[in-house]
């Protein structure tokens, strides 16, 4: 590889975590008690991580971790993160505190420990993100605490990013169960955004859904529902209101079992009146949050949320520009023009001009639409021009590590 190596994920433009999280150092609240690694010896179904997405699985991963993590370690989901430091959700633990908030979950501001400091130096793969568990060391008697090093991922909704002759992939959303694409159904639905933003969702590893917010709007919801059904295959197509919180079970229902929703979209689509509405209050009007000119909140942080009666939904700001990065998740976007490209009678075929050519026929006959096999050209022709840019390093971050977990996600069976 050449002495370029991928940079580290920048945090957002605004100040970390700290100062935007009312429950940030500084505020009364009730004394943490750092427990010795290994204890105390909550029984599963008691563990007020569970309804955060803590699992039988990241239990594990835990404790083969714990022989090198520090006294008082206990583990953490990163809520917010900046350079340095991050806002981190722990346990409380009953017993130890007098009241605990939240569902027995507290925020505690962690700076990152000279451990994590090498190891990001290291692998910049390795610092903290939004929806990260990572091992903290939380002050007794403070909300605050070292973060000392990230839990691997699960999922990761990676951004390719090339500046300046290097190549970095920033971080998203880690450990997401569904990755929900939201698309406003007002004032228009742009389908090669979700084409585009379904690519992101598929080559994170986590189930990609599309949510079509603002159901409230158009005549005729259903049919543009359908419509865009079309173009996301392998996808559940979702048409909701936050104003009315029509369409919004399915989501629920995923967030009861302890799922973590993460929300990518354009500006304006949606997503934290979104987020609003399941986490059932304003928790964005009060954080990270800033009004342009005509009024609008705009969010400029990633944030995880929990969720009263379980799973978290994790808000993105708007994205203007998509990095992508990773073939085989424009074969998961265009699964139907990959069936057919697997008729053809050239199996190098490449749809424009051969003889035999099943997708070419199926445009003549109507069956695929021209803007369908159009939009899978352009972003397959982008993702060629990237792969000359984007070292072998990103590469396989991009894609390596998410396409192992994605495999349990598939909804359809993985062809030949
Ligand atoms: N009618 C209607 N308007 C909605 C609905 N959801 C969101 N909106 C409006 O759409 C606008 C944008 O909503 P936001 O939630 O801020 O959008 P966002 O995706 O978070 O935008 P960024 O933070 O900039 O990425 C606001 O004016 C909302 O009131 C809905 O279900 N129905
Ligand atoms: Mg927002
Ligand atoms: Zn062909």
């Amino acid at each position: 590889m050449s002495s370029a190596s991928p940079r580290p994920s920048r945090p957002s433009s605004t100040s970390p975590a700290s100062s935007s999280s009312p429950s940030a150092a500084g505020t009364p609240g009730p004394a943490l008690l750092a427990l010795p690694a290994g204890a105390p010896d909550i029984p599963p179904s008691a563990d007020p991580l569970v309804p955060l997405g803590w699992d039988e699985s990241w239990r594990q991963t835990w404790a083969d971790l714990l022989a090198d993590a520090p006294t008082g370690a206990v583990p953490g989901r990163v809520a917010r993160s900046g350079r340095g430091r991050c806002d981190v959700l722990v346990a409380t633990h009953d017993g130890a505190v007098s009241v605990a908030p939240d569902d027995g979950v507290v925020t505690v501001t962690a700076a990152w420990a000279p451990a994590l400091e090498r190891a990001v130096a290291a692998d910049p793969v390795q610092v903290p993100a939004a929806g990260d568990w990572v091992v903290v060391v939380p002050v007794a008697g403070a909300r605050t605490g070292a973060v000392e090093r990230v839990l691997p991922r699960r999922t990761a909704v990676v951004r390719a990013q090339v500046a300046r002759g290097s190549s970095y992939g920033q971080v998203l959303a880690a450990n997401a169960d569904v990755v929900a694409v939201a698309e406003g159904m007002a004032p228009d639905v742009d389908l090669a955004r979700i084409e585009r933003l379904l690519a992101l969702a598929w080559s994170s590893g986590a189930e990609p859904y599309v949510v079509l917010t603002k159901a409230d709007l158009p005549a005729e919801p259903d049919v543009l529902a359908a419509e865009v059904a079309e173009v996301a295959p392998g996808a559940p197509v979702l048409a909701v209101s936050a104003l009315t919180g029509a369409g919004l079970e399915p989501l629920r229902d995923r967030l009861r079992g302890g799922a973590t929703v993460a929300l990518v979209g354009a500006s304006g689509a949606g997503k934290s009146t979104l987020l609003n509405a399941l986490v059932g209050g304003d928790v964005m009007s009060t954080r990270a949050l800033r009004v342009d000119g005509k009024g609008r909140h705009t969010t400029v942080t990633r944030e995880l949320h929990l969720v009263p009666g379980g799973g978290a939904v994790l808000d993105t700001p708007g994205l203007r520009t998509i990095g992508l990065a990773g073939e085989e998740a424009l074969d998961d976007v265009f699964a139907e023009i990959e069936d057919l490209a697997s008729r053809c009678r050239f199996a190098d075929c490449a749809h424009r001009t051969e003889p035999g050519c099943a997708v070419l026929a199926a445009v003549e006959d109507g069956t695929l639409p021209q803007r369908r096999l159009d939009s899978h050209r352009k972003l397959l022709r982008e993702l060629e021009h990237q792969a000359a840019r984007v070292d072998s390093r990103l590469r396989a971050e991009l894609t390596g590590r998410a396409r192992v977990q994605q495999r349990a996600y598939r909804r359809y069976p993985l062809r030949p």
